[in-house]
């Protein structure tokens, strides 16, 4: 009997610890998850959850199992397919506009660039970001749904073309309403 709620004990410990890193509970029907995989040799995990209650959209990562106090350029690639070798086949930054790459404060920039997230000393990142540069709601021509987000390895410059200098691709997931 004693063991018997210890194994309980346990296990529900386990759930919740999982489920409070890198899974969102709360889901309404109007946002949008992205679940991110690992596409090279970093073991990294977690969801990208997209709200957009007024105009902006908001994006909140909790991700895990990557390398601690370090910056990781990010950004909305614009084929929602993370296959094929270090997510190739995720294609370009989001680029409706057809401008340069830059940062996420500046409009003038690919709609995708969201500019670095930063981990913490345990290699987790729960962090929100805005952007008015990108939609959940159709039709847009910034409509992110299907697309993709994209994790690197290494910081995005904001400035170097097309891309940022990021280094390859270590996390993508499809952007999904369900
Ligand atoms: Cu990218």
């Amino acid at each position: 009997m004693k063991n018997l709620i210890k194994t309980t004990f346990l296990g529900l410990f386990i759930t919740f610890s999982s489920a409070c890193e890198a899974e969102f509970t709360n889901v309404d029907s109007t946002d949008a998850v992205a679940t991110i995989q690992a596409v090279s040799d970093v073991d990294i995990e977690g969801q990208v959850k997209f709200t957009q209650p007024e105009e902006a959209v908001r994006i909140h990562f909790k991700i895990k199992n990557l390398p601690p106090n370090q910056k990781f350029g990010t950004h909305i690639h614009e084929n929602g397919d993370c296959t094929g070798k270090e997510a190739k086949n995720a294609g370009s930054h989001f680029n409706p506009h057809d401008h340069p790459h830059g940062s996420l404060k500046n409009s003038m920039s690919h709609a995708g660039d969201l500019g670095n997230i930063e981990s913490d000393e345990n290699g987790v990142i729960d962090t929100v970001i805005e952007t008015n540069l990108l939609s959940l709601k159709e039709p847009s021509p910034t409509y992110i749904v299907d697309r993709s987000i994209v994790i690197h390895a290494g910081v995005d410059d904001l400035t170097t073309q097309p891309s940022g200098s990021s280094g390859t691709k270590i996390g993508c997931g499809v952007i999904n309403i369900h």
